[in-house]
């Protein structure tokens, strides 16, 4: 049976999601964060870097949720429910697939990190500098490029009803992650077609297994 090893709280969701739309069986073994947010030591017991989520399949083990994505798509999908066929659809999917990772999730991680940094130790006199040099990162040149990538989405689903045509896809998977992290730390008023996708997203019903498996995203 098909192993999820899935880390609280983090982008294993997409594989649940995943899972529960093919509808394969499988296990859910679950990991608590340690009380720095991280993924406990246990996890490189199943691959290496100790990041999640990990598959694995019999002896195959499978990191790095979009190459878990994939090959769900190729190995356990002969309906294609992941995968759109038609060449427009097939380039939105890719594209997408990797955006998530590529250019969203990273910022997303550097505002995290510039807005705990100055919430660290660190002597008294250091910390007005610390916090000033971090709030100037994050506003001069994280939010910029989040409303730059917030508005290339916005303008997508407005002439899409998901990320890859007219069908939910695992772009769609992919993509859930980083937009539900942006919508718990700010508001999405001003793009409502990311607003109505999120509704359509919590109304699927592999979607609401999936959070009965493995929960539902909380903020950091
Ligand atoms: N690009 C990887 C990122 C994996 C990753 O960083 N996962 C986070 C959870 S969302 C993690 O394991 N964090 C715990 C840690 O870094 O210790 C993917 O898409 O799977």
């Amino acid at each position: 049976m098909l192993v999820l090893h899935h880390l609280e709280n983090s982008r294993s969701q997409r594989i649940a999601w995943a899972l529960e739309v093919i509808g394969v069986e499988y296990e859910v073994k679950t990991y608590l964060r340690t009380p720095d947010n991280l993924a406990p030591d246990t996890l490189k017991r199943i691959h290496p870097l100790g990041h999640a989520p990990v598959l694995q399949d019999g002896e195959i083990t499978i990191a790095e949720s979009g190459a878990i994505l994939e090959f769900l798509a190729d190995e356990y999908d002969p309906e294609r429910r992941l995968k759109p066929e038609d060449k427009k659809s097939l380039r939105d999917y890719r594209y997408w697939l990797h955006f998530a990772e590529g250019s969203f999730m990273p910022l997303l991680v550097m505002m995290l990190l510039f807005r705990k940094i100055p919430k660290q130790p660190m002597p008294f006199f250091v910390r007005p500098v610390a916090k000033s040099i971090c709030n100037r990162v994050v506003s001069s040149f994280i939010e910029p490029r989040l409303r730059d990538v917030l508005s290339l989405i916005e303008d997508h689903l407005t002439q899409n009803n998901w990320f890859a045509g007219d069908k939910l896809s695992a772009a769609d998977m992919q993509m859930s992650f980083p937009i539900f992290a942006m919508s718990a730390s700010m508001p999405l008023e001003g793009y409502p077609h990311i607003e109505r996708w999120l509704v359509a997203v919590r109304k699927d019903a592999a979607y609401q297994r999936a959070v009965v498996q493995v929960g539902e995203f909380k903020v950091f």
